[in-house]
């Protein structure tokens, strides 16, 4: 697993509590944070270099645990590794588009993410399946304030109130954390939803979902340890259960879905 830093713990805390027998290798690519702001083609070859990396200490599986890594790079390592189990995150546009009461849909991401021909695709596509809108919203900052570890900051509230208040303004009922950084502040911007609105916001974040695709992708190839392949559903109400707590100290207005 990769991330730009330690966004991708988000989604390998999932895959713990779904996959606990299987040996989890975490690159945090801190010193190259954050991927974001980089254009496509130099993350795309950061990513084949971590991957060649985590691959050359005996990874059998890769997870790209950053949004931005799989707009940039997912096709290329798919090449790199064909026959290889890869799983990528995106933005849970599906479920939000599910979720959504108003069909008002905040998207929070890099600007690489947002700004991707891949994510712009899903986009188009849930748009056109579904009566949702997505109002886009890049972060800039915020994933190298949660890179610096006080998940309370000052910094980091006055950023989230920059991004959230104006999608909550325009009527935005669900948000998507589209980054994997993001779960990491959920208190936080808990409190900044509380402090702007009254109304019922749900947030959609995919890690639940990820670890649940590559509990599937290691299973069909064979791949899965033995500990996990006896009744190796995973057990996925502990999962959710776990992103449902994280948020119950955000506020209880707040819910968090797991993508799926
Ligand atoms: N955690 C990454 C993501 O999901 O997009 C963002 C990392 C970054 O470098 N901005």
């Amino acid at each position: 697993m990769f991330d730009s830093g330690v966004g991708g713990l988000s989604v390998l805390r999932h895959i713990r509590a779904q996959l606990p027998h299987e040996h989890l290798l975490y690159f945090a690519d801190s010193g190259f944070a954050p991927y974001g702001d980089k254009p496509e083609s130099v993350v795309a070859e950061r990513s084949l270099a971590v991957a060649g990396f985590l691959v050359a200490n005996g990874a059998k599986a890769l997870v790209v645990a950053c949004n931005t890594a799989t707009v940039a790079a997912i096709k290329v390592l798919r090449a790199h590794y064909p026959d290889m189990p890869l799983v990528g995150v995106e933005p849970g546009l599906k479920p939000a588009a599910a979720a959504t009461r108003n069909g008002k849909v905040g998207v929070l991401a890099t600007k690489v993410t947002i700004a991707g021909a891949k994510f712009l695709l899903l986009r188009d596509q849930i748009s056109a399946a579904s009566t949702a809108q997505f109002l886009l919203q890049g972060c800039p900052g915020l994933v190298d304030q949660i890179e610096l570890g006080d998940l309370g900051s000052a910094q980091i509230r006055t950023l989230l109130e920059r991004y959230v208040v104006p999608l909550l303004d325009q009527g935005a009922d669900t948000l998507v954390l589209g980054c994997t950084h993001y779960p990491f502040v959920l208190a936080t911007l808990g409190q900044v939803i509380a402090a702007a609105t009254s109304r019922d916001i749900v947030l959609i974040d995919t890690g639940d979902a990820v670890a649940r695709q590559l509990a599937r992708l290691l299973g069909a190839a064979g791949l899965l340890n033995q500990g996990n392949a006896a009744g190796a559903v995973p057990d996925l109400s502990r999962a959710a259960a776990g992103a449902t707590g994280a948020e119950s100290a955000a506020g209880s207005h707040v819910a968090v879905t797991a993508a799926g």
